[in-house]
């Protein structure tokens, strides 16, 4: 059956496969999954097409009902799901039944929007007219989604998408097959009707492509790297389609002179090195006082000492391997590229031989970096972080906001005026106060500024924008 895509409610059996296998133990074979080819994708697009118009007549009731159901067996199956999830992405067990839990979280907060969605009736400013403001679904969206929340992402584009009336191609990163495939299985079973949700797993090159190249594709939303990102920013924009992308991060985490170490160092090391570093929210520049600098280093070589990194599945592990081997290389030449440009290590960096055959790296904070070295300009997406030592909080705003990204910010302090301060000077969508710059609510908006991200937010209420067509309507009664 995983060898199989969900087209027009059927299950598809596919023409290729690919193993999909731990990153914590690469003999500990998760499936063999399928690997669609155009025409698969050809023949989503078309059932998502044809079933469109009825599924958006659907009542709000009928779509929230098959969310909350979703949502419901999502949270049941946690342990389940979970195990699978930490099997093929590698974030500990606790990590991924959290993501799971959240999942279906996520389902069940837009089974409850499906009800919510509103209008405005306004009077026109010519006498005898009425105008009214509706939302209507804006047809077949493409969804396409990364490695590193094989769940929590997916639910977060798939549940709004359908809440509001629209219909799914879904293609989720080759890597994690696994728990697409059982999102896939449990919406089908919750009574999506054939064709309104679509699974085509396989390659971005195939599958990705075909989904922005087609014009009955009204809109994409993506999450992923900045380079594939505008590629498909591009391949939409050519077409008319509606497009929203969520890339990378450069996240700042500010260390002020007045700030509660403890939290600090809890709030940084949760931030940079929590599932393996692998979140576009990663606080990945620990920009710190020059007051609390050397104590603050010694805390967090003392704190990352005693990560535990291991096998996502064993116990009281901290840190699971890195998602994948070429992941894995990219972060051991970005760390040889930080001792090149002159940072030093003062803690870990090194490859970590263990009892199972896995892509392990012991989390690395580099010190003495300035914000112009390319370990701080450019996304890493691996348990690595640098201190950029600053002389007072305004040279440490002047560096937070000295990126080319702006998706999440933070900043440890005491005092109400530096967070009543930086509140407003980040150039960040989201900023953080004394917590970390990762792990956010589904119930408000995600979202960053400048390269991070383009089009409308994720998640909340606000999610309809992107999920919905506004169209006004003048009537003369
Ligand atoms: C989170 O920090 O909880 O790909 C979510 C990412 C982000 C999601 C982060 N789009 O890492």
């Amino acid at each position: 059956m995983l060898n199989r895509n969900l087209i027009g409610g059927e299950w598809i059996a596919a023409h290729a496969a690919t193993v999909n296998s731990s990153p914590s133990d690469t003999s500990d074979i998760v499936g063999e999954y399928a690997s669609a080819d155009t025409q698969d994708v050809e023949n989503a697009i078309e059932a998502a097409a044809n079933a469109f118009p009825a599924w958006s007549r659907t009542t709000p009731e009928f779509r929230s009902d098959i969310l909350d159901r979703a949502g419901n067996e999502i949270i049941a199956r946690q342990d389940e799901i979970g195990r699978v999830l930490a099997r093929e992405e590698g974030k500990t067990l606790p990590e991924a039944i959290g993501e799971t839990v959240r999942a279906g979280r996520i389902f069940k907060y837009f089974a409850g929007e499906a009800l919510r969605l509103e209008g405005e009736r306004l009077d026109s400013v010519r006498s005898g007219i009425e105008v009214e403001l509706i939302r209507e679904p804006e047809g077949v969206i493409g969804i396409i989604t990364p490695w590193n929340f094989p769940i929590a992402i997916p639910a977060w584009k798939i549940a709004p998408a359908l809440a509001h009336g629209n219909t799914v191609v879904f293609k989720p990163a080759e890597l994690v097959p696994g728990c697409a495939w059982i999102i896939t299985d449990i919406l089908a079973r919750a009574g999506i009707p054939a064709g309104v949700f679509n699974l085509v797993m396989g390659k971005g090159s195939v599958v990705g492509d075909a989904i922005v190249k087609s014009n009955r594709v009204r809109a994409v939303s993506f999450t992923g790297s900045v380079a594939t990102g505008r590629r498909i920013g591009i391949g939409c924009m050519e077409r008319g389609k509606k497009v929203q992308l969520e890339l990378g991060g450069k996240n700042p985490l500010i260390i002020a002179a007045d700030a509660d170490l403890d939290v600090a160092v809890n709030v940084a090391i949760n931030g940079s090195y929590f599932s393996t570093g692998q979140r576009c929210t990663a606080s990945s520049r620990l920009v710190v006082d020059d007051s609390i600098h050397d104590v603050f280093v010694e805390r967090m070589v003392a704190a990352m000492s005693r990560l535990k990194v291991d096998n996502a599945l064993k116990a009281g592990v901290d840190v699971g391997p890195v998602a994948s081997s070429s992941q894995l290389a990219q972060d051991l030449a970005y760390i040889d590229l930080g001792r090149k440009e002159g940072a030093k290590l003062a803690f870990g960096g090194e490859p970590l031989q263990l009892d199972t055959e896995g892509y392990f790296l012991q989390p690395a904070l580099f010190i003495e970096t300035d914000n112009t070295m390319r370990i701080n300009r450019e996304e890493i997406f691996g348990p690595v972080a640098s201190v950029i030592r600053v002389r007072d909080y305004e040279e440490a705003v002047a560096v937070a906001n000295d990126t080319e990204f702006g998706l999440a910010s933070g900043i440890c302090t005491t005092s109400l005026k530096l967070t009543s301060d930086f509140k407003r000077r980040s150039q960040a969508g989201m900023v953080m106060v004394n917590v970390p710059t990762a792990g956010v609510d589904y119930h408000v908006p995600f979202g960053g500024r400048k390269a991070s991200s383009y089009g409308a937010r994720e998640q909340g209420k606000h999610a309809r924008e992107f999920y919905t067509a506004l169209k006004t309507v003048y009537i003369r009664p």
